[in-house]
């Protein structure tokens, strides 16, 4: 049967693996990110594999969201599979020393931009009685270190976000999974270090992280589990990863 995934973050990193690997998998796309020029150029990779639909906007405006996702058209309207996978990390120092400009990104993207994206398209899956729900964590989310307080704090947040959408969300038919990488090489330390690609190299030296598709992967197993089966929680650390800051580096 067809299915329809929306996927926020689609530009790069994990959203843009997992758009990749759904449409060869046969699920239609919604693709938003901010980027309109990485979107068109996704569209037109995409569009011969399965139908796709682009809509630029910030998740963190919940206008921009409400207008964008609300004037779907109808052959968009039943989305069966939520990728919540828009934000990141801005910023690593001590809390003394942190930004308040860099703190509001990280709550506006990880955690305003997931409900304000989840409270317009839950209400159709509850009307459908089915839906998947995959909610991008961190093990930030499970554990907060140094230097990391806003950003663990809004992973955690997610986590917290995830327990209760599964709380609320099973009556209707509809499975919360929560998954939370380690360490990937994706813009993600280039984003937190404000472009400093020396800096956000250094995260993934003399190891081997994981790559997107990694994610991708494990999430694409998430929607095709069979109907009586939910993952409720997944965490992916590269093999020489143990925990959030502990990383057996070869030196
Ligand atoms: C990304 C992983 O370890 O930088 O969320 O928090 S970490």
């Amino acid at each position: 049967m067809e299915r329809i995934a929306l996927i926020t973050g689609a530009t790069s990193g994990i959203g843009e693996a997992t758009a990749k690997l759904f449409a060869k998998n046969k699920i239609n796309l919604i693709l938003c990110g901010r980027r309109k020029e990485r979107l068109k150029a996704l569209e037109s990779e995409l569009s011969s594999l399965v139908r796709v639909r682009t809509l630029s906007f910030d998740v963190g405006n919940n206008k921009q969201v409400r207008t964008q996702l609300n004037n779907l058209e109808k052959e968009w309207k039943n989305i069966d599979i939520l990728i919540n996978n828009a934000g990141g990390a801005h910023g690593l120092e001590q809390f003394v020393d942190g930004s308040i400009e860099d703190w509001e990104k990280m709550i506006d993207f990880n955690l305003k931009g997931l409900l304000y994206v989840s409270k317009v398209i839950i209400p159709g899956m509850v009307t459908r009685k089915k839906g998947q729900i995959i909610n991008i964590s961190s093990i930030a989310g499970k554990q907060t270190y140094s230097n990391g307080l806003v950003y663990c704090a809004s992973k955690s947040g997610v986590e917290a976000i995830s327990k209760g959408m599964r709380l609320e969300l099973v009556p209707h038919g509809i499975r919360v999974c929560n998954i939370a990488p380690g360490a990937v090489d994706t813009e993600f330390s280039t984003v937190r270090f404000k472009g400093d690609k020396e800096k956000a190299n250094n995260v993934y030296k003399n190891f081997e992280p994981l790559i997107a598709q990694d994610i991708a992967d494990c999430i694409l197993y998430c929607v095709n589990v069979p109907p009586h089966v939910q993952i409720a929680d997944m965490t992916i650390f590269p093999a020489a990863q143990s925990d959030a800051t502990t990383i057996h580096r070869k030196i």
